[in-house]
């Protein structure tokens, strides 16, 4: 089975595809420009996006539309985490957290399935900001985000280990389950 992964993000295919794989479904992105609209919540990006992709493709697909939520930063880069990242990168956020005891954040995505029907799946995983960047792997914001209960951040691990705890791979996991239950 072959599903359309909608995005532009390199990182979030590989995770999806490594998710994927043993299930025997494969995953084929395709970059389509869609709206984002500013929202206070990923689930209404989502929703408008899928409402507004729908009639574009034939084929089943998905969208996943994730940020990063600083508690000491009232939720901030939060839905507009993709522009944060692309302007102030995690430099800036790190210059932000500077002498901010309250490290804690946590991740969230949020995936849209579409077809036919619009299907939700999503999913958090609680962690806290570093005091520096470490780690090469990943993308975005891995190297400044320790997932709780861990000492290294998402940068410091590989797709499986980033994925058995992440936000993204917890939403994928509700996903597969729906699909087994659905489709497969
Ligand atoms: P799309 O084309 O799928 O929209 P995007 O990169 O613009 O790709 P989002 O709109 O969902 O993605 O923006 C989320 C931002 O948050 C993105 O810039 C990433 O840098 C960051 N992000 C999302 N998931 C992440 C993860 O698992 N690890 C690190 N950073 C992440």
């Amino acid at each position: 089975m072959e599903i359309v992964f909608i995005t532009s993000n390199k990182g979030k295919v590989e995770e999806a595809q490594k998710y994927f794989a043993p299930l025997g479904i494969k995953i084929i992105q395709k970059k389509i420009e869609y709206p984002e609209i500013q929202a206070e919540e990923l689930e209404d990006v989502v929703e408008f996006a899928l409402n507004w992709l729908k009639d574009k493709l034939d084929k089943p697909f998905f969208i996943d539309d994730s940020g990063l939520f600083i508690e000491a930063l009232d939720g901030f880069p939060g839905v507009y985490s993709a522009y944060v990242f692309k302007t102030l990168g995690n430099e800036g956020i790190l210059k932000l957290m500077e002498g901010v005891e309250n490290r804690k954040a946590y991740f969230k995505s949020v995936i849209g399935y579409y077809d036919g029907e619009m299907h939700i799946f999503k999913g958090i995983v609680k962690g806290r900001i570093g005091y520096e960047k470490r780690g090469s792997l990943g993308f975005g914001f891995d190297p400044i985000f320790i997932p709780e209960g861990f000492d290294k951040t998402f940068a410091e691990m590989t797709t499986e280990e980033k994925n058995k705890i992440s936000h993204r791979g917890r939403a994928l996991a509700t996903f597969s389950k729906w699909l087994k239950e659905n489709l497969i």
